[in-house]
């Protein structure tokens, strides 16, 4: 199958790029303020690009990927748990088996986040090269089958979810698969389905594999149907994604299937056709994770600004009390001590000392006092507004939520909650938000953005015809 590249370098692209770098640059002195990293997106020109298979152990993930490899199987397939590595199948001369660190050697720049999920996830981390024709155009990656109890994920040393974020954000196709036992959507694949694909549904492909295997047509519409109602449930877009029923074709399946294979052999043509496409997406896919990119700094941003603006404000209330309740401890204290010790007596004499010891002492151990009580009070507010962050966020986004403008926001803030957190926890200043500066990051996210991405959908349409 040849794969058809995207003339990466045209006028059109090229003022897409200079249009993201542009927006970058704009955002920087923002993004350190509030002291947010830009996960930038890195596309290599004339990079191949990459799809993810994600989807139960056993749903026929390896054996789709063999089946586009041709000839030898380079990934061992079998009904039991057969493979707890994410593995990325690439081009090479010189066939060759990588694990671990010295995987991510090998994998192109775009992939470099993935150190950041730890050691042992890199001791889940393979990469093959294999001299196959196939991986000329496009990099696969085999997943380790989910596991469909609550209690899997609690067994993987690393953060599951982290992984297949990441995998699904380098990747600019990502197929869901299914298999008919296992049409439900529980555990980790609920987890993975309602936390990993915010803001990039659309490279979201789902197959109902192994059709095949139906018994009958009733058989047929139960596991479709029990697949639609589970995917409704998780994922948050208004309409459902495309179900592909497919299956991965042996020379038994024609004689061993009950039903007729011709209407799947429709959806596998089409299946092979989104990956026939697939370089053409890759700026779209980029765009995408620009945006997810300034979504968590617009988040970011509103949050601890929401935060840094109610401990201000503590703070102001706090100075004015210090400042009105130690002028008054004065005036009072001065009052008494003037009628009775100071009035008519030598400015030097022993009541004169008594009664300034006594004006600044009581004036004193009040503004001490104060100042103590504030401190401790700040602190606790702190502590309060950091422990409760999730009110911070319902009450900054209560519009946007209520409405529902933007569902991906709650999963977009769930990502970066634990890293705000910490941050407010720390010694770090944070400046109050100007109000241009939310005005622009809206604008970039809502407009500018979209039209980089209609810019570039022309362009592929002018290149279609
Ligand atoms: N009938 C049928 N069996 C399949 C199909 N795809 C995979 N299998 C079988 O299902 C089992 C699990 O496949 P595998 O590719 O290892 O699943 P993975 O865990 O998702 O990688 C293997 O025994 C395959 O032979 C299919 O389309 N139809
Ligand atoms: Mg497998």
């Amino acid at each position: 199958m040849r794969l058809v590249f995207p003339n990466i370098g045209s006028g059109r692209v090229r003022d897409i790029e200079t249009g993201v770098n542009r927006l970058y640059k704009a955002f920087q002195s923002t993004a350190d303020s509030y002291r947010y990293t830009f996960q930038r997106p890195v596309i290599t020109v004339g990079g191949r690009p990459n799809v993810v298979f994600l989807g139960n152990h056993s749903s026929g993930k390896s054996t789709v990927i063999n089946h586009l490899l041709g000839s030898q199987p380079v990934q061992d397939t079998g009904v039991a748990p057969t493979d707890d590595c994410f593995t990325v199948l690439m081009y090479g001369e010189t066939e060759q088996d990588f694990h671990g660190p010295a995987a991510v050697g090998q994998l192109p720049v775009e992939f470099s986040s993935l150190s950041s999920l730890g050691p042992d996830f890199l001791q889940h981390l393979r990469v093959k090269t294999r001299n196959r024709q196939y991986l000329k155009t496009v990099n696969l990656i085999d997943s380790p089958g989910m596991i469909d109890t609550a209690e899997g994920s609690s067994k993987r040393t690393y953060d599951f979810n982290a992984a297949v974020r990441s995998f699904t954000e380098i990747s600019d196709l990502v197929f869901f698969l299914f298999d008919p036992d296992k049409p439900g959507t529980t555990g980790e694949t609920v987890s993975v389905l309602s936390n990993c694909m915010f803001g990039i549904e659309f490279k979201l492909r789902v197959l109902l594999n192994k059709a095949d295997t139906f018994d009958d047509v009733y058989d047929f519409a139960r596991a479709y149907g029990t697949l639609c109602w589970n995917l409704a449930r998780v994922l948050n877009t208004k309409d459902l994604p495309t179900i592909y029923t497919t299956y991965t074709p042996r020379p038994e399946s024609r004689a061993e299937s009950k039903l007729n294979l011709d209407g799947f052999d429709k959806h596998r043509a089409e299946v092979l056709e989104q990956l026939r496409n697939v370089p053409q997406r890759r700026y779209d896919s980029m765009l995408a994770n620009v945006t997810s990119d300034f979504m968590r700094l617009s988040i970011q941003c509103s949050v601890i600004n929401a935060v840094t603006r109610k401990l201000f404000f503590n703070r102001v209330r706090q100075a004015s009390i210090f400042i009105v309740t130690t002028l008054t401890v004065f005036s009072l204290t001065l009052l008494p001590t003037y009628l009775f010790m100071l009035k008519g007596s030598n400015r030097f004499s022993f009541k004169s000392i008594m009664a300034y010891l006594l004006i600044f002492g009581i004036t004193g151990i009040c503004a001490l006092f104060l100042a103590v009580l504030a401190h401790f009070k700040h602190k606790k507010l702190k502590t309060h507004l950091v422990s409760n962050l999730d009110q911070t966020f319902e009450a900054v986004y209560a519009e946007a939520l209520v409405i529902g403008i933007r569902k991906d926001i709650r999963q977009y803030w769930n990502s970066i909650k634990s890293d705000v957190g910490a941050l407010l926890q720390t010694d770090a200043r944070f400046p109050l938000l100007r109000w241009g500066a939310k005005r622009r990051l809206n604008d970039a996210i809502y407009t500018t953005i979209p039209r980089l991405a209609n810019k570039n959908r022309t362009g592929i349409k002018q290149r279609e015809t």
